[in-house]
């Protein structure tokens, strides 16, 4: 790693001879400035909302500590083009600019593309945005390349408009792009994996898809995962890549954390709970235990789903009075109004009643009647046919869909259907 220079002898583009050993943090889609939509509902609104932000800091944090010799923001690094909002383009130059012997290299994606109407704010000397002409961060033996958006909806691949590598550097590429058809995120700038394999460079460091993949070794082809996650579709860990290249050129990687709020869907077993309360006690316990394991995050956000079988389901499930709450939000309520107070906070965005009445089906199967005749029914694959077929029959439902549809509903309906048969709405 190269030693840090003297304060005050700040130089653009540190160079990195060949046989030195070198770090590199890569992080994309940090969608800075970007709030939460539940944060208004759900109270600690200002964490939440400049969240993308704690996590910036975090992030400059980690280059300062391990002495990264080059940061790479590949795309989304703000949610918006243009200069409607220029907040967030401050507080990344300020940033950026106190990494002051870290190379710092900036592609721009389909969210923060280089539209026409760019300008205002300058970037510190130790920052290169690949703009224009400008497709080539030379640091000597090290060369960072890449090409950034000038609009949204790039739909043809802009891997060509890279130069080849060569064996006399150790080329990298920094690209916004969608590497092998994920269906789940834009087709921007389609390509394979072999497609940037062909290059020759020794790594391709990607944004655009919010989750950490990688898609090879060597060359090593990562997506970092966004930086904060926003809301219930962007669980888990969020973490910007740190790799370490040995003076011969070999490669390390690992995954930092960086977020400081993170989303989480935690399912919840309640079953041979016996009362609401039953229930309230265990989310509780449940919770207490995700918080313990908070660590140094500011807090979580987290999206309940409580199953299994028990006798308090026809509470849990009771349509309120006008007006009134279910008991799923009061749950939430409660929780919010005690672990989202606490520091880390514990918010829950929703909860969600999937439990089922318990139900001993072999009980029910040997005493016969109507309740035997119903298991029968549902159980034997030409009864669920023979429902399916009449529900198709009837409605604008294809049959395949209404196969697919129904295929986890089953067991809990027929649940459901003998606890009202039995007259056990508990
Ligand atoms: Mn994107």
């Amino acid at each position: 790693m190269g030693g840090r220079l003297l304060p005050g002898r700040m130089r653009a583009g540190r160079p990195i001879e060949q046989g030195t050993a070198f770090t590199v943090v890569h992080t994309a889609d940090l969608h800075l400035g970007s709030g939460m939509r539940v944060a208004r509902r759900l109270g600690r609104e200002e964490e939440l909302n400049t969240a993308t932000y704690d996590a910036l800091d975090r992030l400059i944090d980690l280059c300062d500590r391990i002495d990264a010799d080059i940061l790479t923001l590949g795309g989304d690094l703000f949610d918006e083009p243009n200069m409607a909002n220029p907040g967030p383009r401050l507080r990344l130059k300020r940033a950026l600019g106190a990494l002051e012997d870290t190379n710092v290299a900036i592609v721009r994606g389909n969210h923060d593309h280089l539209g026409e109407d760019q300008a205002g704010v300058p970037w510190p000397d130790n920052v290169t945005e690949f703009a224009g002409p400008r497709k080539t961060l030379d640091l000597g033996w090290v060369r960072v390349h890449g090409v950034s958006y000038t609009r949204t909806h790039v739909t043809e691949s802009l891997v060509p408009r890279y130069p080849d590598g060569d064996r006399d550097h150790f080329d990298i590429g920094l690209l916004h792009a969608n590497v092998g058809g994920d269906t789940h995120h834009q087709p921007y700038s389609p390509c394979t994996v072999s497609d940037l394999t062909a290059k020759g460079y020794r790594m391709w460091l990607l944004g655009h898809i919010h989750k950490r993949q990688v898609l090879s070794e060597d060359p090593l082809i990562l997506y970092p995962g966004n930086l904060q996650g926003r809301d219930v579709g962007e669980t888990g860990d969020k973490s910007v890549e740190v790799i370490e290249v040995s003076g011969a050129g070999t490669l390390q990687h690992r995954a930092e954390p960086v977020a400081a709020v993170q989303w989480c869907h935690e399912t919840i077993d309640v079953s041979g709970c016996d009362t609401v309360d039953d229930v309230e006690n265990r989310v509780f316990e449940a919770l207490r235990k995700t918080l313990a394991d908070a660590g140094t995050l500011r807090g979580v956000v987290a999206r309940i789903d409580l199953v299994g079988a028990t006798a308090a389901h026809g509470a849990l499930t009771r349509a309120p009075a006008a007006g009134a709450t279910t008991i799923g939000d009061t749950i939430a309520e409660l929780v919010n109004d005690d672990l989202g107070e606490r520091n880390p906070f514990l918010l829950v965005d929703k909860v969600r009643v999937r439990t089922q009445m318990p139900i001993d089906l072999d009980d029910l199967r040997a005493a016969g009647g109507i309740h035997a005749t119903l298991i029968g029914l549902v159980e034997a694959p030409d009864g669920r046919a023979a429902l399916l077929d009449a529900l198709a029959a009837d409605g604008p439902t294809d049959r395949k869909e209404l196969e697919r549809l129904t295929a986890d509903l089953w067991t809990p309906t027929l649940h459901n259907a003998l606890a009202r048969l039995r007259g056990g709405d508990a």
